[in-house]
């Protein structure tokens, strides 16, 4: 009998994953992406790998009958695409499926953030409501806002069509105009920043979105200006956020990604005025199973028909056979 194809995994990934793998494939497990950790011989058998975080150019030339790395998540910036592109190994992510779960989040996130909801229940919670009476009212509001989208991919469109519903003016800004597009168009972050009061980062982690809103982007932003993230740290100078949140050179963020998960700075923690998440715009049991489904999907995809359904731009391999 010929043996089942052997898929490494790496690390935690969600035990659905694990367990729609083994009704196909032969799993693999080591605790992270480390070469040393797998013998040469042994990975020299490995045709795919499904992984949740990084999988690095050293984990890919370790394994020479690599066909394709199966990754976790939309943004695939942990993954060496252009190593994998280089060697002719498919890599793919998990878009679409998360959209509405992130753009959720974000419009909670941002209202969360202007209105101070979260205060409001502590309020309610530490017995201050009978004591003191009324939560104070929010000195922020979304009426009359102006929301500037960075990054209007998948996600970031779904975002807009949520503010629609709110009645909130949307611009944004892309490297380049996006065709059909119903909102105004900034050709630079400054102008975008300029422009509105809600600026919301959902732009990928590449090296030119690396800390691009910084403190001149939040001067432009202004004091009325609110900053949502919802996409990667790596895109946000956290050191002058924290002075813009405590200088009042804007008014208010709220973010669900930091630079150095799981670890967010002191500076953001001290700040009144900062909504802070772990992570969570996609945490949802039915979504992150729907992007657990998709890894597989894409693993007995390329084995079984020859491609992937969802690889990445770098990768627009099938599979060679025979
Ligand atoms: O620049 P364009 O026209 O390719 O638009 C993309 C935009 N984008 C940028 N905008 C300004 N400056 C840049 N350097 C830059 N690089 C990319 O970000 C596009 O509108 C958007 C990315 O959209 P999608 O590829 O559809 O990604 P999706 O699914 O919306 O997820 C966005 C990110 C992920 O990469 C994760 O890092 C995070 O959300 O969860």
């Amino acid at each position: 009998m010929a043996s089942k194809t052997r898929i490494l995994v790496p690390g935690t990934i969600r035990e659905r994953v694990l367990d729609r793998l083994r009704e196909g494939f032969d799993v693999v497990r080591i605790d992270r992406a480390d070469p040393s950790l797998l013998a040469r011989s042994e990975a020299a058998s490995i045709s795919g790998v499904a992984v949740s975080g990084s999988f690095g150019a050293a984990m890919i030339e370790h394994l020479p009958s690599l066909e394709i790395i199966a990754s976790f998540g939309v943004g695939y910036d942990g993954i060496d695409a252009q190593a994998a592109a280089g060697r002719g190994i498919a890599v793919t992510n998990t878009p679409d499926v998360l959209n509405d779960e992130v753009a959720d989040t974000a419009i909670g996130l941002l209202i969360n953030t202007v209105r101070r909801l979260p205060q409001a229940e502590a309020w309610l919670r530490e017995g201050r409501w009978t004591r003191e009476g009324a939560f104070p009212l929010t000195p922020l509001s979304l009426r009359g806002r102006k929301a500037g989208i960075y990054g209007l991919g998948r996600i970031g469109l779904a975002i807009a069509e949520r503010l629609k519903g709110f009645g909130i003016e949307i611009a944004y800004h892309t490297r380049r105009p996006h065709e059909g597009v119903p909102y105004a168009y900034h050709p630079s972050l400054t102008a975008l920043a300029e422009a509105v009061d809600i600026l919301i980062a959902i732009v990928p982690k590449t090296p030119e979105t690396h800390r691009t809103i910084d403190a001149a982007i939040l001067r432009a932003l202004g004091a009325n200006g609110v900053l949502i993230n919802v996409g990667r740290g790596w895109t946000v100078d956290e050191a002058a956020l924290a002075a813009a949140l405590e200088d009042g050179v804007i008014a208010a963020a709220g973010l669900d990604v930091f630079y150095d998960e799981p670890n967010v700075p002191e500076a953001l923690l001290a700040q009144p005025n900062a909504t802070l998440l772990p992570h969570v715009a996609s945490a949802s049991v039915v979504t992150r199973d729907a992007m657990a489904d998709l890894v597989v999907d894409n693993l007995f995809s390329w084995f079984g028909r020859g491609a992937a359904l969802t690889p990445v731009p770098e990768t627009p391999f099938t599979r060679k056979t025979g």
